[in-house]
């Protein structure tokens, strides 16, 4: 277990993006935030950091020692342990200019701050124990969010929902546990038919949520890490126009010219929610020129890393060799049949594959259903709910999966008569791995990973 051993040093760190704004941010954070925010900002007021209610913003400027001003500025001030870090905070507004906010940075660093490592301020928030571990790295997914539901889902995970169930499931694993071990310790008594079905139902609970919350973990994965949906096809068979329908902007060019794409072209869209990175292909298919012999390679590279392919095929014309040989050459398994230009008159002798979706990328006709396709798709088939708890960490699903194992190996233990020893130590394997989630019971070394990926300044 990693023990806070309270923090000798105050950090700084620009906390506002770098570049160009109107407003630029350094934030002090330690026991002597107020005392180097003092050295460096001169109240207009003349009043005193130290003096300053916490939430209080004050106008002045930046001063060096030698009375040079670098810039006016607000100072506000967050009293311990009311912050995000728990720590004393003061924060200084000032200027965006990436020459201006480092001249304020820089003279807090003077004047007795040190240099904030990546996530440290959030590493200290998690070790003052004003967040759990889960809670603090759905900060990152809330500021990586890209679209609306993937902030919500990151919101509720900063909230603490994941770790709220995470704890039913410890509770439940505790009440087991409490039950083996009254065993244990008075094997004299005959064990009580009560207990024995408390002892099941706690199990039983466990498993049930632990399994719930393994089912969503393909819902968080695209949900954070999103999804690449290739569009591929022959010529003029409308896969510039789908992408432009999916993205609602006329994003690529499209003519009646077999061959218009030549490039591949990539563009983020949301998906139901999903981040999507749409990929447009070149239809050629006997290149002419170098040019369009690197276009074709680009197209099938493409093909073959997607997550999604759309083979996009028109429905208005009779089924050509071509197309027979381009399905049989995409290997990928995640492929839908979009059979487009549904606005026209069907042709006759389009097979049935097994996936297959009629669209008209000219009127909308079967978009919707186009999009709820891939995203089940991309969810193995199950469906991707984005409202509920998610686990969308890797790490959180090895652990929530080893507590699995475990729960069933003592599940099997009490069913086969084993000592009850062997059950409880499953168990107590169980509820560590849980712990290592919510960061109770975490490697120091874990720690540095997960923060080291926090941008700096967060
Ligand atoms: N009627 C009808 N025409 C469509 C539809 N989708 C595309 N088209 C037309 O089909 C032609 C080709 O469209 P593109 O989107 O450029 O086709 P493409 O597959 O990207 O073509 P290349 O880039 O040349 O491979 C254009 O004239 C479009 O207006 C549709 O749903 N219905
Ligand atoms: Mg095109």
């Amino acid at each position: 277990m990693y023990q806070y051993k309270g923090f000798e040093d105050t950090i700084a760190a620009i906390i506002t993006p770098a570049g160009t704004g109107g407003v630029g941010i350094v934030r002090l954070s330690g026991a002597d935030a107020f005392a180097v925010l003092a050295r460096v900002f001169t109240a207009r007021d003349g009043t005193q950091p130290s003096a300053w209610p916490g939430f209080s913003v004050h106008y002045g400027r930046v001063t060096t020692g030698a009375g040079d001003v670098v810039d006016e500025a607000l100072a506000a001030v967050m009293r311990a342990p009311k912050s995000y870090t728990r720590e004393d905070v003061a924060e200084i507004s000032c200027h965006g200019g990436p020459a201006a906010v480092r001249a304020v940075l820089e003279l807090c660093l003077e004047n007795g701050a040190r240099l904030a490592q990546p996530g440290e301020y959030t590493k200290r928030a998690f070790l003052n124990g004003r967040i759990d571990l889960a809670q603090a790295e759905a900060v990152m997914d809330v500021i990586n969010a890209r679209t609306d539901a993937a902030l919500r889902a990151g919101e509720r995970q900063l909230k603490g929902e994941l770790s709220t169930e995470l704890d039913a499931v410890r509770q439940a694993l505790l009440n087991a546990l409490a039950g083996i071990e009254a065993v244990l310790n008075f094997p004299e008594d005959d064990t009580d038919q009560g207990q024995a079905a408390a002892l099941r139902d706690d199990l039983a609970a466990a498993r049930g949520r632990i399994e719930a919350l393994l089912a969503t973990a393909k819902s968080g994965r695209i949900l954070k890490e999103g999804i690449k949906v290739v569009i591929c096809g022959k010529p003029n068979v409308g896969k510039s126009s789908l992408l432009n329908a999916l993205l609602r902007a006329p994003r690529a060019i499209v003519t009646d010219v077999a061959g218009t794409t030549r490039d591949v072209l990539e563009e983020a869209a949301n998906i139901n929610g999903i981040p999507v990175n749409l990929v447009d292909t070149a239809g050629i298919l006997a290149p002419r020129d170098k040019i369009e012999e690197e276009a074709v390679r680009r197209s099938r590279a493409a093909v073959e890393s997607a997550d999604i392919v759309l083979l996009v095929l028109d429905g208005s014309r009779p089924p050509e060799a071509v197309d027979r040989v381009l399905a049989a050459e995409i290997r990928n398994p995640h492929t839908i049949h979009v059979r487009n230009k549904a606005d026209l008159p069907a042709a006759e002798g389009h097979g049935a594959h097994a996936r297959t979706v009629n669209i008209s990328a000219l009127t909308r006709l079967g978009l919707e259903e186009l999009k709820a396709a891939m995203i089940t798709l991309a969810c193995d088939g199950a469906a991707c709910d984005t409202r509920g708890v998610i686990l969308n960490d890797i790490r959180h699903v090895d652990a929530l999966r080893r507590a699995g194992e475990a729960l069933v190996r003592a599940v099997d233990a009490l069913r086969d008569k084993v000592p009850p020893e062997f059950a409880a130590e499953d168990l107590k394997l169980a509820v560590n791995e849980l712990d290592a989630i919510t960061g109770r019971n975490v490697d120091e070394d874990v720690l540095e990973r997960i923060f080291s990926g926090f941008c700096i300044g967060k």
